[in-house]
């Protein structure tokens, strides 16, 4: 048995009554796990860059291990372009090769630049439209309940290409689980931490980071997940929020 240990925190009010969202974090782990992963979550929503959190909620519950799916990590590049306005063009160009139209993919990068505040879910559009098709305003979708099924092969693994931050951890783990998603062809993401300006594009094949997809100092950040035409949404967002998924580091350790 594996335990799904979630944690998303606000300020001000809880997020149900429109709260500012100040972090979150998913963890699959064993019994022994549970304290001390809900104690670090804890501690995390304690000393966010975004701010003190008023009101933290912890979820924890039992997974049956035959509900649990493995899939890859993707494969990472990094595409060292030196502003934001350079970088935001590749983004939308890696958009474009990931089947978005140039429409879509437009509109999926407004989406971002127009928030008032960090969500503390993603947004879905459509990949040919650009129209959203989730229903949930400030909410958006969680991508829930996964985790690295090895620990230490993926510290290794992330070391070796000289990634060392929890930003990018945790969001390779959540790429993996949206590129496994039937009916999401590509993602956009930028971080909502003021001190880190990184985002990425990620396909079902290749996660590509950008250094600066937003300035220093912007707290806004989200992610926006292109959806392929005519998919069926419902089962979409079932997958997404409640699917256990561990994610598998390629073997030997190599970046593919
Ligand atoms: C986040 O902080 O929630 C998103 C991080 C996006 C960039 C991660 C990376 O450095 O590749």
């Amino acid at each position: 048995m594996l335990y799904s240990v979630r944690m998303r925190a606000a300020a001000d009010a809880t997020h149900e009554n429109g709260g500012r969202h100040i972090s979150g974090a998913e963890r699959l782990v064993s019994f022994d796990e549970i304290t001390p992963t809900a104690a670090a979550m804890l501690a995390r929503a304690f000393t966010h860059s975004r701010g003190q959190a008023d009101f933290i909620n912890i979820n924890i519950e039992a997974i049956h291990q035959q509900a649990i799916i493995k899939v890859p990590l993707l494969p990472v590049i990094t595409e060292n372009k030196p502003t934001v306005s350079t970088g935001r063009a590749a983004a939308l160009t890696a958009l474009r090769k990931a089947g978005i139209t140039p429409r879509a993919a437009k509109r999926g990068m407004a989406e971002l630049l127009a928030l008032p505040d960090s969500m503390r879910g993603a947004i879905l559009l459509c990949a040919e439209t650009g129209v959203r098709l989730d229903s949930n305003a400030q909410r958006g979708i969680r991508v829930s309940r996964m985790d690295i099924a090895d620990e230490t092969g993926f510290i290794h693994w992330l070391t070796k290409q000289g990634f060392t931050n929890i930003h990018v951890r945790e969001a390779l783990v959540l790429a993996a689980k949206v590129a496994s998603c039937p009916g999401i062809l590509a993602e956009l993401c930028w971080s909502d931490d003021p001190e880190y300006t990184a985002g990425y594009v990620a396909s079902k094949t290749v996660y590509i980071r950008f250094p600066h997809l937003k300035s220093v100092g912007d707290p806004i950040g989200g992610r926006i997940l292109f959806v392929e035409p005519n998919s069926d949404i419902e089962k979409l967002i079932s997958y997404l929020e409640s699917k256990p998924v561990l994610v598998t580091v390629p073997s030997g350790g190599e970046n593919y």
